[in-house]
Formats: C-alpha cells, sequence, structure tokens
C-alpha cells in the first residue's frame, strides 16, 4: 500500500493533508516534514538545508528558477472570486495551442482550496510518477494539466492553512514532469495573496492576464491584483472582461449591461490594456461546466472567437522566450510598467519575501 500511493503522495505528507486511502478511508497523516520520497534526510543534510536556507534569506531575494522545460508561464489572476477565471485559463490554454498548433500547451491548477480544472477538462485519475519520482500531467483536448484536485479527494476538507499551502504549490511547480512546453497557462485562486506571491517569486512569469467584470467592486480588486505583479515585477499583459457584453442568443443582438465605455475607462484607470471581452453566454457556462471547454467543443461560435482573440492577443504580448543560458535582464524592460518602485515598496516587499521564504523552501528542492 504505501507502494501503491506512489512518491508524490508521499510527498505530501509532511503538509499533513488526508489523502486517498486504499480502502477508501482517508488516511490522516501529518507530522512527519523531513519524508522526502521515503528518504530521511540525514543529520547532514538538514543542516545543509538551513544553510542554503539561512543564505538565500539573507540575500533577502529570492531564487527564481524557471520549471524545467517550459519556455513561457503565463498567470491567470483576479481580484474577486468567482469572475469567470478558471473558466478563462482553460479557454486561453486550448486557445493558444489553436494559435498555433506547432506550441505544446500545459495548463496548471493552483487553486489549491478549489482546484477546478479536473472539472472543467474533464479529467479525473492520479498522475502516474517518472523515472525520477516527478508527476506526469494528465493529458486531455492535447493540453497538459496539473491540478491539486488529481491528488486529493475531492470531497476532503480542504482546511489548509500557510505551510501546507505553500509546501503544496512548491510540490505543483516543482514536481511535475512537463516535459518541453511552449506556454504553461497558471490558474490561481481569487485574490491577491501569498500564493501569488509565491509563485511571483518562485518562477519566471512572461506575462499575468487580470479577469474581471466590469462592477466598481471587482474593478477595485482587479486593480489591486494588477499592482501586485507589478510589485514583483511580472510584466500585466492586460485586463480580461467578462460579461460585459450580453448577446441575446436568439437575435444576436449585443447589450452592454454595464455601459459601453465602462471598459475604455477602466483601462484608462488602471494602465491596462483590455485584451478582450468575454459575452456572458449560456454556452460558456454550460460547456465549462461539463468539461466541454467551448473553444474545443465549438470552436466556431462567437464566444469560442472571443478566447481565441485573446489568446492572439496574449501570443502578441509576451516578450520573446529567454533562450538557454540567456541572462534575464530587468524584466520592466519588456513589460509595459509604467512608473516607479518607490523604496517604502522594495522594503516591504524585501521583508515579505524573507518572512514568507522559509515556507516556501521546504525539503523537496532539487538541487
Ligand atoms: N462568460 C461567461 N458566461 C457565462 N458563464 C460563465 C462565463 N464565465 C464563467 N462562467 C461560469 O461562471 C462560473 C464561475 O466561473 P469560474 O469557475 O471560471 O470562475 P473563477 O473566477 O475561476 O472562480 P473561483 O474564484 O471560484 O476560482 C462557472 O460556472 C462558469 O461556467
Ligand atoms: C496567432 O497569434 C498571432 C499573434 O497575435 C496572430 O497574428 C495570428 O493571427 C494568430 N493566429 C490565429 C490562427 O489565430
Ligand atoms: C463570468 O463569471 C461570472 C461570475 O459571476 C459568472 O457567474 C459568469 O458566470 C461570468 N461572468 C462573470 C464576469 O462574472
Ligand atoms: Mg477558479
Amino acid at each position: 500500500m504505501l507502494r501503491a500511493m506512489g512518491c508524490w503522495q508521499r510527498l505530501l505528507l509532511f503538509g499533513g493533508v488526508t489523502l486517498r486511502g486504499g480502502g477508501g478511508a482517508g488516511v490522516p497523516l501529518g507530522g512527519s516534514r523531513v519524508l522526502v520520497c521515503g528518504r530521511q534526510l540525514s543529520g547532514a543534510d538538514s543542516e545543509a538545508l538551513k544553510q542554503r536556507r539561512a543564505q538565500i534569506m539573507s540575500r533577502g531575494l529570492p531564487k527564481q528558477k524557471p520549471i524545467e522545460g517550459v519556455k513561457q508561464v503565463i498567470v491567470v489572476a483576479s481580484g474577486k472570486g468567482g469572475v469567470g477565471k478558471s473558466t478563462t485559463a482553460v479557454n486561453l490554454a486550448l486557445g493558444l495551442a489553436a494559435n498555433d498548433s506547432s506550441k505544446a500547451v500545459g495548463l496548471l491548477d493552483v487553486d489549491v482550496y478549489g482546484p477546478s480544472i479536473p472539472k472543467m477538462m474533464n479529467l479525473k485519475g492520479n498522475p502516474e510518477l517518472s523515472q525520477n519520482n516527478l508527476m506526469r500531467p494528465l493529458l486531455n483536448y492535447g493540453i497538459a494539466c496539473m491540478s491539486m484536485g488529481f491528488l486529493i479527494e475531492e470531497t476532503a476538507p480542504v482546511v489548509w492553512r500557510g505551510l501546507m499551502v505553500m509546501s503544496a504549490i512548491e510540490k505543483l511547480l516543482r514536481q511535475v514532469d512537463w516535459g518541453p512546453l511552449d506556454y504553461l497557462v497558471v490558474d490561481t485562486p481569487p485574490g491577491t495573496g501569498d500564493v501569488q506571491l509565491s509563485i511571483s517569486q518562485n518562477i519566471p512569469i512572461s506575462g499575468a492576464v487580470i479577469v474581471s467584470t466590469p462592477q466598481d467592486i471587482a474593478l477595485v480588486d482587479a486593480h489591486k491584483g494588477a499592482e501586485m505583479f507589478r510589485k514583483v515585477h511580472v510584466p500585466v499583459l492586460g485586463l480580461i472582461q467578462n460579461m460585459s457584453v450580453f448577446q441575446c442568443p436568439k437575435c444576436k443582438h449585443r447589450t452592454h449591461i454595464f455601459g459601453a465605455d465602462g471598459a475604455r475607462r477602466l483601462a484608462q484607470t488602471l494602465d491596462l490594456d483590455i485584451l478582450g471581452d468575454i459575452p456572458l453566454h449560456l454556452n460558456i457556462r454550460e460547456t465549462s461546466d461539463t468539461g466541454q471547454p467551448i473553444v474545443f467543443s465549438q470552436p466556431e461560435s462567437d464566444e469560442a472567437k472571443a478566447y481565441l482573440r485573446i489568446a492572439a492577443e496574449v501570443v502578441r504580448r509576451l516578450p520573446p522566450p529567454l533562450k538557454k543560458g540567456d541572462v534575464p535582464g530587468p524584466r520592466d524592460q519588456t513589460s509595459k510598467i509604467r512608473g516607479s518602485r518607490s523604496y517604502a515598496d522594495e522594503t516591504k516587499y524585501g521583508l515579505l519575501r524573507i518572512l514568507i521564504k522559509p515556507l516556501i523552501f521546504t525539503e523537496g528542492y532539487s538541487h
């Protein structure tokens, strides 16, 4: 049974998560923090680890490391929950693949609290392990997918906090064998919390797209989201408006429920470009909720075309991928970040990094 559990499950043990057990019953697991692939860290190892951690913390700067094999990471975020972020992530991934069929696309769901990619991509099951003990993504509609939802029971209460979430994120970032990917689309949990920050600090992100609805409240949150990414020097590619236009399914008449120039005003206020508008449409909800994403199932529909246009916009705005051996330049050169960071920002984020760092650098880090 221990063998059958697989390494990735054991890797999560120190997260204290309840995992799928052999006989249906959940196995409550906790405590043992130093189990790495069944290998107990020796005293010397953990000493070395402590030193390494101290070293990194003393520098105050996170050591970003690309995900093996992945050329460009695109993060889909929103300030507010339930604005259609996951639906956008799924259809954007499919749209990127449709934009250029020679590109390999992956989808990573780091919404550890409420993963929705398994359902939307009609996938379930446990990832297999590769020879070097990395999880293999699950594949559907030509997209390689990885989600916390594959690793935990759907009904399991996900009441993780802090450390556990961080080590789960670390596993999703570092212990997946993606193979060569041109684009990795990352679906994030709502808000601008530790998860977003830790991802921004651990891996180089080519660009973030912010999904929002045109209501004031959502816009305020979108603004916060954009600001957060700017502060950690992630280029914000633009804003995607969900539900800005209602198109009558019968007569095709389009109604701007929130006013037609809302978008433009919003773009100005946030100093962001609008990548596109997703209409409010029953088709989108149905296809998304039944695991038949609209870009795949009805590629000729207007709704799918809205996502395809956004994918093309994203491709157009992405900075060219770094080649192996290139020294990453200052990120702001390729982004459209305007305005400069203040000293106060620097200090605040430096501090945050130091506070959060010990939570992120867990034992499984590859050397
Ligand atoms: N443009 C749209 N028209 C109609 N329904 C939509 C549209 N976009 C998303 N939906 C539906 O809205 C619901 C919420 O969408 P989704 O799960 O993508 O939001 P989310 O921002 O990822 O939510 P969360 O913050 O919980 O992760 C889903 O049922 C989805 O099918
Ligand atoms: C793909 O994206 C590029 C860059 O935006 C665009 O010029 C091209 O028309 C797109 N192709 C398709 C098939 O959508
Ligand atoms: C997109 O997401 C909303 C969230 O309410 C969802 O209900 C609707 O389904 C789509 N539109 C937007 C923006 O809200
Ligand atoms: Mg979601």
